[in-house]
């Protein structure tokens, strides 16, 4: 499965990694790794991504020389560079600002991924979607070539798998995550520590807004539809952002008898962000494809043009229909 991406390895000194646009646990943990392991083949690397990662994930990068949010001045690493392994994504248009220069750029680009495939950047693909994150993946790389697997290494990649397994709850959550997860903690990871450092870090401002958000609850479907609504007033007056609202929508989901969670937060420009998640055979992916959106089947996400009351009405009409 790595012969091609050893040979990459071995024929090449200047690497560029990168990873898909909203950097997450998994596309960081799993680009940081594998930037590790490169350095420790005495290879020149640096990690780059187009969007900012967000601050929870920064502990994993101590030395603080991943490149995150990328600008201009920082495209020569990938114009000068002789290989770009792009991770956790397998789209173009995914990467971002970043995603042009690299289509441009002379070096090689090798692409490693666990998302169904959507478009070739290059022949040099490793695509599995039975991996439960980029990280498990990567973890293979590492080990199959022979290693070394350094703390730092171990750290990102049991991130990768923490957080894309939903802390080990969701159906990906599979014996080979588990056997890396222990050799993960054989090499050094404290999985205490590491929760800590990436769930346990809400403000006083957004827990208070998710109070109010939570009182807001409501349902349809006799009660298997269930649905928060976020107004960019109620943002302002907590003193959080948006982005705070991320992972209100799983509260949802806690309730005993709810199939489908949604949460519906207005943006400027007359739209509204809608996250849905739903449980087993509950198909939320067809819920926002009719109305734009996509994603997969159980977490999918719509932005919907209107005001908030006509996108609960239209949204929670489709959710109704599809239990
Ligand atoms: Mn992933």
């Amino acid at each position: 499965m790595w012969t091609e991406i050893e040979r990459v390895i071995d024929a090449n000194q200047k690497f560029v990694v990168t990873s898909h646009v909203n950097p997450d646990g998994d596309s960081i943990g799993s680009a940081l790794a594998l930037c590790e392991f490169l350095r420790a083949r005495g290879k020149e690397a640096v990690v780059m991504t187009s969007d900012e990662a967000p601050m929870v994930y920064r502990w994993l990068d101590p030395g603080g020389d991943m490149i995150s949010p990328a600008t201009e001045e920082d495209h020569h690493h990938i114009t000068s560079a002789d290989a770009v392994f792009i991770v956790d994504v397998n789209g173009w248009e995914r990467l971002g600002s970043i995603g042009e220069i690299i289509r441009d750029a002379a070096a090689v680009k090798a692409v490693i991924d666990h998302h169904p495939y959507r478009e070739e950047i290059t022949p040099i693909t490793v695509v599995d979607t039975s991996a439960c994150s980029t990280a498990e993946l990567i973890y293979d790389l590492i080990t199959s070539l022979g290693g070394p697997l350094s703390r730092r290494a171990a750290d990102g990649l049991y991130t990768g798998i923490l957080t894309d397994t939903g802390s080990f709850r969701f159906a990906n959550t599979s014996p080979v995550a588990h056997r890396i997860t222990s050799s993960l903690l054989d090499a050094g990871v404290e999985p205490a520590t590491v929760y800590d450092l990436v769930y346990n870090q809400n403000s006083e401002a957004r827990t208070r807004l998710m109070g109010k958000v939570l009182s807001g609850i409501s349902f349809a479907g006799n009660g298997q539809v269930s649905w928060l609504t976020v107004t960019r007033d109620m943002i302002a007056d907590a003193g959080t952002r948006p982005e705070d609202t991320s992972g209100f929508v799983d509260a949802a989901m806690t309730i005993a008898g709810v199939e489908i969670g949604i949460i519906f937060v207005e943006a400027p420009d007359n739209k509204v962000r809608i996250s849905l998640r739903s449980r087993g055979n509950k198909d939320v992916n067809k819920v926002a494809s009719n109305l734009g959106g996509g994603g997969h089947k159980n977490a999918s996400g719509v932005v919907f043009q209107g005001s908030i009351e006509e996108a609960v009405i239209a949204v929670t009409g489709e959710a109704v229909k599809a239990l």
